[in-house]
């Protein structure tokens, strides 16, 4: 690591003001050049820390930059991982209120929930799906804390992946019910249909990138507990939202999920 404890927090606590102020800021690797990978999740891990410390709940975990198009664009060839708290979780069909974001988009996603503990390294598909309970349709919102969302792939980690908001819903499905490959999404906007595309967009296989996040864990040490939540990554690029706006969610043999932007 290149940043010392005291530097993380600050980080930390910059990040967060920004997101609980609904302001934004420059990326931090400006500020702070040197810092690597291990400091970005440092950064992020002392996010949920001081969630955690302020009473609010874990809700689940995310992959983010999943999509072949997102990484192409940023010149990655691994997804990002981050958290979602209690406060994240948008009832089905609920309301965000958009006054609290800087300048949310949204992505279609697929959730899975798991029924037993994933732990890496060699975690793969197989072992993925074999741990599912189910899979169902999931509506991430992103808000970077940094401004017109420009960014590099340290802060972006340290910015918890810029996790907002997340709405799951529609109907649950046995991961043995359904080819999440070539399972096809439509995601609306007010009621016209703006993304397009399929769960072989996610890194091949949505279940894939819970491997990739179970293994990165695993390099640490940690497991995904038993029961958690992940939004396996966004299918498309995100789109756009503004109040007034309501974003529906069809997957293809699993339901709808939506919300609403007020
Ligand atoms: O969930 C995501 O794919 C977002 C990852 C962070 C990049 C972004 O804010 O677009
Ligand atoms: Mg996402």
């Amino acid at each position: 690591m290149a940043l010392n404890a005291d530097t993380i927090a600050a980080l930390a606590e910059r990040l967060e003001a920004c997101q609980l102020e609904v302001r934004d800021t420059h990326k931090i690797t400006d500020d702070f050049p040197e810092m690597d990978f291990q400091d970005a999740y440092a950064v992020q891990a002392e996010l949920l820390r001081r969630k955690l410390a302020r009473g609010r709940k874990l809700a689940g975990l995310k992959a983010g930059l999943t999509s072949f198009a997102k990484m192409k664009q940023m010149g990655v060839t691994s997804p990002v991982f981050g958290f979602m708290t209690d406060d994240y979780l948008v009832p089905h069909g609920g309301e965000v209120t958009t006054a609290e974001l800087i300048h949310p988009k949204v992505e279609p996603e697929i959730a899975f929930v798991l029924k037993k503990a994933l732990t890496g390294p060699g975690c793969h598909i197989g072992a993925v799906l074999e741990a599912t309970e189910f899979v169902l349709p999931g509506i991430e919102v992103i808000d970077s804390r940094y401004r017109d969302f420009k960014f590099d792939l340290k802060s972006v980690i340290a910015d918890n992946t810029s996790a907002a908001r997340f709405v799951v819903g529609g109907q649950p499905l046995r991961p043995s019910g359904i080819d999440l490959r070539t399972v096809g999404i439509v995601m609306e906007k007010n009621g016209e249909p703006v993304a397009f595309g399929a769960g072989a967009a996610v890194v091949g296989h949505p279940a894939t990138a819970i491997a990739m996040l179970a293994n990165q864990l695993g390099a640490r040490g940690e497991s995904i507990p038993a029961g958690t939540l992940i939004l396996s990554g966004g299918i498309t690029e995100a789109v756009s939202v503004a109040a007034g706006d309501h974003v529906a969610l069809h997957v293809q043999g699993m339901g709808s999920t939506s919300l609403r932007f007020v």
